[in-house]
């Protein structure tokens, strides 16, 4: 018997072939890096986690002391202690503009409880800000976070890093984080 269903549907004019929106972050979970039980404190310019390097300050790399956005491993902008951030060169195209996404929470237990901080890219920045009051180690809350930005070259850098300046061994907290060109 001819498997009529499969040649009607070669047959078929296609519909237009929805853009591909092709990831450009390295490592956006920061899944790949080295060895963490429940956390480890990464020094300014450490290059550790694939595709990223720590700026600003000390940051703490998350193992298995609080509950992942997504994977296992997250990062809290203030390393134990510091007032960290961590940044990752994107290949763009000039003049178009992408979506960043990512996931953000707050070291629960922190004071004060509410958690800001900016993303940067391309010249332009923004400041988000969670609130862990009642968040737990397992309960994180995340929540998905939205910006975009408008390159303006072929490279640029993307960056995130703390807008506290007090309680430094808890911070805000990202993971997940995607870049793609905006549909
Ligand atoms: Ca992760």
């Amino acid at each position: 018997m001819f498997p009529v269903a499969l040649l009607l549907a070669a047959s078929t004019p296609s519909a237009p072939v929805p853009k591909v929106l092709v990831e450009l972050v390295t490592n956006g979970s920061f899944e790949d890096g080295p060895d963490v039980d429940l956390w480890h404190t990464m020094p300014v310019g450490s290059m550790k986690i694939k595709g990223w390097k720590t700026t600003r300050g000390k940051i703490d790399y998350i193992g298995s002391q609080w509950t992942a956005g997504e994977g296992k491993r997250s990062i809290d902008l203030h390393g134990s202690p510091g007032f960290g951030g961590i940044k990752q060169k994107l290949n763009v195209k000039k003049g178009k503009t992408y979506t960043v996404t990512f996931l953000m929470a707050g070291t629960p237990g922190g004071v004060p409880s509410e958690k800001s901080l900016w993303v940067e890219a391309a010249g332009a920045k923004k400041k988000f800000t969670f609130d862990s009051k009642g968040k737990t180690k397992d309960k994180m809350g995340w929540e998905s976070v939205k910006w975009e930005f408008t390159a303006d070259d072929d490279v640029v850098e993307l960056e995130f890093y703390t807008a506290e300046t007090e309680d430094e061994n808890q911070g805000p907290v990202i993971d997940n984080v995607s870049v793609k060109e905006k549909e």
